[in-house]
């Protein structure tokens, strides 16, 4: 029985803090939909509008920050909250305010994704922003998750190679975070780094056809709270994160003229039916009363 009486106990709870993109590819929404492909339950704090589609970013309206206090608080005060995702904050300001939710409530994971720009280009976090997440926010991280250019922008490592990912996965260490993950998808060969203070792993995956795709960072991020919530070490999560995100581009397919979203759900496609079965969902169903 759950506190409040009800007979069926929730899953994992999972916070996302990002940005809303009507397209939905990418931000809180993609957040959303890889939490629930792992059976945990999403909830969100919306950090900024953005005005999007797959072809590019029109325009950013960050929300202010009492707004912002005001989501996180409401929903730390009623749900028990097992992991947080960090993407798109837009502003200091919005970091600022993610950064005293953090110290106010010790949640057990946090995993930032330091969003800074969109692929298009569109600043996505101010410089300020820039500062505070580089002095303040990095360690408060459980782990913390650039791509390639996110990591050089806070380092101010050049990065050409695997060597040079380690070298600045090193110094985002020195520099305050507990682990990190920097993400190579962006180089030629698709290798993640994975450093947690004393071990260095290299994760290859296979290089699938990433370049279109939108809301690959998001949902690597979110994949790897949902196994972090789920009690996996942080190399195992890390893995299979990739391991989902790889899939769900490969198996994501245009909704626009623009980039591509990923398949979330690629795991619970039913196969075309054969030999003219026809499967009809039944449980909790009665047959009808005969009568009146
Ligand atoms: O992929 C980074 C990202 C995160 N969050 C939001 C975005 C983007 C990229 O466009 O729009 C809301």
């Amino acid at each position: 029985m759950s506190s409040n009486g009800h007979p069926t106990a929730a899953p994992p709870i999972l916070l996302t803090i990002g940005g809303f993109d009507p397209s939905c590819g990418a931000g809180v929404a993609a957040d959303l939909k890889t939490f629930a492909a792992y059976g945990c339950y999403g909830v969100a704090a919306i950090t900024s509008l953005t005005v999007q589609n797959t072809q590019g970013v029109d325009a950013v309206h960050n929300t202010p920050s009492a707004e912002l206090r005001g989501q996180l608080d409401i929903l730390a005060k009623d749900c028990e909250i097992a992991a947080v995702k960090i993407g798109m904050l837009g502003n200091r300001g919005n970091a600022v305010v993610v950064g005293e939710f953090l110290d106010a409530h010790k949640i057990p994971i946090v995993v930032h994704d330091p969003v800074m720009k969109s692929s298009s280009g569109t600043e996505l976090l101010d410089a300020g922003g820039v500062k505070y997440l580089a002095t303040e926010l990095l360690r408060r991280a459980t782990v913390f998750t650039p791509n390639v250019p996110e990591a050089e922008a806070l380092t101010g490592l050049e990065i050409k190679d695997v060597a040079a990912m380690e070298a600045a996965a090193r110094k985002l260490v020195e520099m305050g975070a507990q682990a990190v993950i920097v993400k190579g998808g962006h180089m030629e060969r698709a290798v993640d780094v994975v450093f947690d203070g004393s071990e260095m792993v290299q994760l290859s995956g296979d290089k699938v056809k990433s370049e279109n795709m939108h809301g690959t960072g998001c949902t690597f991020a979110s994949a790897l709270a949902a196994q972090l919530a789920a009690g996996r070490s942080l190399i195992e999560a890390a893995t299979l994160a990739k391991a989902y995100v790889t899939k769900a581009i490969e198996k994501g397919y245009p909704i626009g003229k623009g980039r591509v979203p990923l398949d979330h759900f690629y795991r619970l496609k039913i196969e075309a039916l054969t030999r003219g079965t026809h499967e009809l969902p039944t449980h909790g169903m009665h047959p009808a009363e005969s009568g009146h």
